[in-house]
């Protein structure tokens, strides 16, 4: 047997049920290997950094490790902003990489790949010889899994051709063993309980890894007993939906009302939570409180983020469970006074009577529709949002239905995400329904993964907020008082360029036909493009607080 064929066997063996790809010479045998056996299921994408999307997509919805390829030098450099975005994103997924045979310098696509991929700072593993290329894969597989981070393995086509010296038997025992739950140091514990319980104003911050923990009861629980008011970052949002004591997101797009009572806490507890510049307002956001923290990575104090005085190390549900036995068996009042639960009761973010007006010019209003669709999303949705200055419309007037209600896409700060990542999530989760919103110049970044969605079938809904340009720096360069004619870009017809590639294709720049026209084409069969003709006017409130601080209240 050939190595490319252990390649392949060795994917089927680990139970690998889909790898996303752009064939080229250096990955094309296994491919092949794949496809006569038919066991794993291989989705072409139309670029390398889609494939790599769709994989770090399909990573997030299915909380399983990604697997993709492509092919040497170029197949690896397209796929390089991805690849970032799933490094910054810790997605466990594992990017096959066809490689030079023998090293070759003098070959036209050529890199140093291992130089390369240690560059961007992602884990690198090389197949090293015939003999070893299962265990390589193996264990490539398995850091992926147990670093919860991408990792490249280069494939030298030379070894791939040669001849495997042994017989190739499938593993008797899984590659990883089950995740564990790591406890807290209990001396610590008593340090965050008594804290807590010492608190006046205390707040619980939760973020990614205690959704990913199941920690909520437990968090609301440590919330009840210590008075605590409860809110996330971006990437928990809605965590405490329905909460009497939630304030919501932290951070960028924090409401006024959470931003207030946040600068006022004594002591926040921040659970599964990295904090960087956005989330903790340039490390300014609770400027008298004790900082708590649990993460279960090692502490790794960031520029301009305030230090912790306890850095709990931990998985956040075990540690949370902890610390409420620590805590005295009292229960305090501490933030739940009176004054402030009936302003959080009364506080409605998305009341349309707090909309500031703006002279739409005939075109749609951003927020009207955003409305529309909230009202039509179910906890099946998965909403995935991508960035640009429209991405505040969705993660402000959306509510989330279910702790995996949305996907964020903006880890590496780079445009163009959505699509093909909403792609990937589609297709690892046909039991949902994917929802794709992006910019007009984020979404024509990525359109030929519209291609893939159509030829594999997979029904998702693409919106595009298209205010025929690039609105993020439209909205700056005004604030800055420099001329944003260049920001303007005439919109293709998208809708019709969506029909090219066999999706459904819709044009809505009617006010009066928004309604209709989402609603008509919500449900169907494959990709549906909403091609939304919004005004560049609407200005995002966490845009108005960067760039205009001195406009304060709606009006
Ligand atoms: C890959 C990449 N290129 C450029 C940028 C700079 N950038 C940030 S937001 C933005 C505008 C995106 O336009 P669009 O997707 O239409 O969203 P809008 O801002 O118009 O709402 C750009 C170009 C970036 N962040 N990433
Ligand atoms: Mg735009």
């Amino acid at each position: 047997m050939r190595v490319h064929e252990v390649m392949a066997r060795t994917l089927e063996h680990a139970g690998v049920e889909a790898v996303f790809a752009v064939m080229g010479d250096a990955n094309m045998r296994w491919l092949a290997d794949l496809s006569a056996s038919g066991k794993v299921m291989t989705y072409y994408a139309r670029s390398e950094a889609g494939a790599v999307a769709m994989a770090d997509g399909w990573a997030r919805a299915t909380g399983r490790t990604g697997i993709c390829t492509v092919t040497v030098g170029p197949g690896l450099t397209v796929a390089t902003t991805s690849l970032l975005t799933a490094a910054r994103h810790r997605t466990p997924l594992l990017l096959i990489a066809g490689d030079v045979p023998h090293r070759n310098r003098a070959h036209i696509q050529y890199i140093d790949q291992r130089r390369f991929v240690e560059a961007i700072g992602v884990s690198v593993r090389d197949l090293a010889s015939a003999g070893s290329a299962a265990d390589d894969l193996r264990r490539a597989l398995a850091l992926a899994e147990t670093s919860g981070s991408p990792v490249v393995l280069n494939t030298a086509t030379n070894l791939q051709d040669e001849e495997y010296p042994s017989e190739l038997e499938a593993p008797n025992a899984p590659v990883v063993p089950a995740r564990q739950r790591l406890g807290a140091d209990p001396s610590l514990v008593d340090r965050v309980a008594v804290a807590m319980m010492q608190a006046e104003r205390p707040v619980i911050v939760a973020g990614r890894g205690a959704v990913a923990s199941g920690a909520r009861e437990a968090l609301v629980s440590l919330a009840d007993r210590t008075g605590a008011l409860l809110a996330t970052t971006l990437l928990a949002k809605g965590y405490f939906r329905d909460d009497p004591h939630d304030v919501g997101m932290i951070g960028l797009f924090a409401t006024e009302l959470c931003q207030e009572l946040v600068a006022e806490a004594d002591c926040v507890l921040v659970v599964g939570a990295s904090l960087n510049h956005y989330t903790t307002h340039g490390g300014g956001l609770f400027p008298q409180a004790r900082l708590l923290r649990i993460d279960t990575l090692p502490y790794a104090p960031a520029d301009g983020v305030m230090a912790a005085e306890t850095y709990l190390q931990a998985d956040a549900l075990t540690a949370v469970l902890q610390i409420e036995r620590a805590t005295d068996g009292a229960r305090r009042v501490g933030y739940r006074v009176p004054e402030v639960t009936s302003r959080i009761r009364a506080f409605d973010p998305v009341n349309p009577a707090h909309d500031r007006p703006y002279d739409l010019e005939g075109l749609l209003d951003p927020r009207a529709i955003m409305r529309i669709i909230d009202a039509k999303l179910s906890d099946r949705d998965i909403t995935v949002i991508g960035m640009g200055h429209f991405w505040w419309f969705p993660i402000h007037f959306l509510r989330s239905r279910a702790d995996d209600s949305f996907i964020h896409t903006h880890d590496f700060g780079a445009i163009g995400q959505g699509l093909a990542t909403g792609v990937g999530a589609a297709i690892g989760r046909p039991d949902r329904t994917v929802n794709v919103i992006e910019g007009d110049a984020s979404a024509l970044m990525a359109i030929q993964e519209l291609d893939t969605a159509a030829r594999y079938g997979v029904a998702i809904r693409v919106f595009v907020m298209d205010d025929a340009g690039v609105g993020a720096e439209y909205h700056h360069l005004k604030s800055l008082g420099l001329e944003p004619r260049d920001s303007i870009l005439r919109s293709p017809d998208l809708a019709t360029v969506a029909e090219g590639f066999g999706a459904t294709g819709i044009r809505v720049d009617r006010p009066d036909a928004v309604e209709l026209l989402i609603d008509e084409h919500w449900e169907g069969a494959g990709p549906r493009l909403f091609d939304l003709r919004i005004s560049r006017e609407v200005l995002s409130e966490p845009n108005r607080k960067l760039w205009y601080p001195e406009v304060v209240a709606p009006g």
